[in-house]
C-alpha cells in the first residue's frame, strides 16, 4: 500500500484517484477548488460519466480515498490538471503544470516519484514540470522518478478504458520509467509499454489523437468528393475498408472533444514543421461552413428561415459540449444570415431563427428546446451528432410538426428510406 496523492479531480483525475484506492492503495485527491472538495465528500460526481459516482463512493467508503485541498507528502503524485488550449496563438497553457509542481516542491522526498498524466506538448516535462520541481534541491531521476504517463480513456467510458487500454510510460530515466511501471501494474490489465524518455511518451499521445484527426479529415473530403460524384460516402469508405489494411474513419460535422481538435496543435508547439496535420485540422473545422452550403444550395438565403440543429454535444451519447461542432454551426449559421442581411445587422438582430435541442446536454447557458418546439415548422433540421435518440427518431412524428422540411444527417444515423417515404428530403453526409 502506497501513499498516492493524485493533483486535479477532473475527467481523469478522479477516476484515477477511484482506481487506485479500489485496488487497496492510500490515495488522496488534491484540487484546488473547495466546491470540487466539498462536493465529493457529499458523495456527488461533478460531471457525467457512466458508472463514476458509484464507484468514487466505492472508493470513499472504503476508506481508501480521501478528498482535500491540501497536498500532502506522498511516495507518489500524479499530476491530471487541465492544459488548456489559447485558440488565438494555437499553444497550450502549462499554468497548472507549472502550479502543479510548484505544490508538490515543497513536500518532495527523496525516493518520491512524480507522474504528469496531462496531455503536453513535446519536452514539457523536462523542461518545465522539471525546473519547477528541482527547485527543492534534489535531482530528476537520482533523488525523484520524473514520468510522463498519458491517460488515453475515452469519455463514456473511462472506467474500462482505465483498466483495459495498453499504458505507455516514458521517464527521464529507466529507474523513472520502472518507479512508474510498479505502481500502474496495480491495476492496469492491458499491456504496458515503456520508454526511458519523457518526451517520446509525450509525443506518442499527441500522434494518436492526431492519427484520429487526420484519418477523419481525409474521411470529410472523401465525403465531398463522394457528394461531387453523387455517390454513396459512407458506403464507398465501408467497402474501401475491407482492405485488410485500410481503415478510413467517419465523416461528419467536424471534430469536437476537448483532445481530438487541439492535440495536433500540440505537436507543432516546439516546432514549425505542422503542414499536413494543419490542413487536416482545417478540413475538419471547416466542416460546418460545408454543411452550411448544403443547406443554402437547398433552401436559398438562409434569412428568415428557420434551421433546427439536433445535437450540441460534442458527440454521440454524450453530454459534454466543449468544442462541439452542432454548437459551432448553429453560431455561425446565426452570424452567417446576420452579416448578410444589412437591415437587420443595422439593428443588431437577425431574421434566420435556430433552434437546437440535445436530449443529453444540460447547460443553463443555451437556449436548448424540446424537440417538438426545435423542428416545429423548420425549414431545415441539421442532425449535428449521432446520439442513439435520433437514429430512433420517427419520421412520422417529425413531420406532422414540419412541413417541406430538409434534412441534413451528418452522421448518417437517419433510415434515408423511412425519412424519404415519410416525405422528407434527406441529405447525408
Ligand atoms: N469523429 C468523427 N469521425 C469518426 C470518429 C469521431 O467525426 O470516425 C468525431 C466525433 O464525432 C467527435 C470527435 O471526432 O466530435 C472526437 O471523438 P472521439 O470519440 O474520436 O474522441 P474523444 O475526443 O472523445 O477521445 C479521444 C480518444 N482518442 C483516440 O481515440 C485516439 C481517447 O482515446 C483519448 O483518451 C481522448 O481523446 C483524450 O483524452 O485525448
Amino acid at each position: 500500500m502506497s501513499t498516492i496523492c493524485v493533483h486535479g479531480l477532473g475527467y481523469i483525475g478522479l477516476p484515477t484517484a477511484a482506481m487506485f484506492a479500489n485496488y487497496d492503495h492510500d490515495v488522496i485527491g488534491y484540487d484546488t477548488s473547495t466546491e470540487v472538495v466539498t462536493s465529493l465528500e457529499d458523495g456527488e460526481v461533478h460531471f457525467d460519466e457512466p458508472g463514476l459516482r458509484a464507484f468514487v463512493t466505492q472508493a470513499l467508503e472504503s476508506g481508501n480515498l480521501s478528498v482535500s485541498n491540501e497536498v500532502v507528502p506522498s511516495k507518489y503524485h500524479i499530476i491530471c490538471v487541465p492544459t488548456p488550449f489559447d485558440d488565438d496563438a494555437k499553444e497550450a497553457d502549462l499554468a497548472y503544470v507549472k502550479s502543479a509542481g510548484k505544490a508538490i516542491e515543497p513536500h518532495l522526498r527523496n525516493g518520491d516519484t512524480v507522474i504528469l498524466e496531462s496531455t503536453v506538448p513535446p519536452g514539457t516535462t523536462v523542461d518545465v514540470l522539471q525546473p519547477v520541481l528541482e527547485e527543492s534541491g534534489l535531482q530528476a531521476g537520482d533523488d525523484f522518478a520524473l514520468v510522463h504517463c498519458p491517460e488515453t480513456v475515452l469519455p463514456g467510458n473511462i472506467i474500462t478504458e482505465l483498466q483495459q487500454n495498453n499504458r505507455i510510460i516514458g521517464g527521464v530515466n529507466g529507474v523513472s520509467t520502472q518507479a512508474a511501471v510498479r505502481l500502474y501494474e496495480s491495476f492496469v490489465e492491458g499491456e504496458i509499454r515503456t520508454t526511458a524518455n519523457a518526451t517520446t511518451a509525450e509525443f506518442v499521445k499527441l500522434i494518436q489523437n492526431t492519427f484520429r484527426d487526420t484519418n477523419i479529415a481525409l474521411a470529410n473530403e472523401i465525403a465531398k468528393l463522394a457528394a461531387d460524384y453523387e455517390i454513396d460516402s459512407r458506403e464507398a469508405i465501408d467497402l474501401a475498408n475491407q482492405h485488410p489494411r485500410v481503415n478510413v474513419h467517419q465523416p461528419g460535422l467536424g471534430v469536437g472533444g476537448h483532445c481530438i481538435p487541439i492535440d495536433p496543435w500540440f505537436l507543432g508547439q516546439n516546432s514549425d514543421l505542422l503542414e499536413l496535420i494543419e490542413m487536416a485540422r482545417n478540413v475538419n473545422d471547416g466542416m460546418t461552413e460545408y454543411v452550411t452550403e448544403i443547406l443554402e444550395d437547398e433552401l436559398g438565403s438562409l434569412t428568415e428561415k428557420k434551421i433546427a440543429v439536433l445535437g450540441v454535444a460534442y458527440k454521440g451519447n454524450v453530454g459534454d459540449t466543449r468544442k462541439s461542432p452542432g454548437l459551432k454551426l448553429a453560431r455561425e449559421l446565426q452570424d452567417d444570415v446576420t452579416a448578410d442581411t444589412d437591415v437587420a445587422a443595422a439593428d443588431g438582430g437577425s431574421t434566420v431563427d435556430i433552434t437546437i435541442h440535445d436530449p443529453h446536454v444540460t447547460d443553463p447557458t443555451l437556449d436548448l428546446r424540446s424537440l417538438e418546439e426545435a423542428v416545429r415548422d423548420a425549414d431545415g433540421i441539421v442532425i449535428a451528432t449521432g446520439h442513439d435518440e435520433f437514429a430512433e427518431l420517427d419520421p412520422q412524428t417529425v413531420r406532422s410538426e414540419t412541413n417541406d422540411t430538409f434534412v441534413v444527417d451528418t452522421p448518417a444515423i437517419l433510415d434515408d428510406s423511412e425519412w424519404s417515404a415519410a416525405g422528407f428530403d434527406i441529405h447525408q453526409i
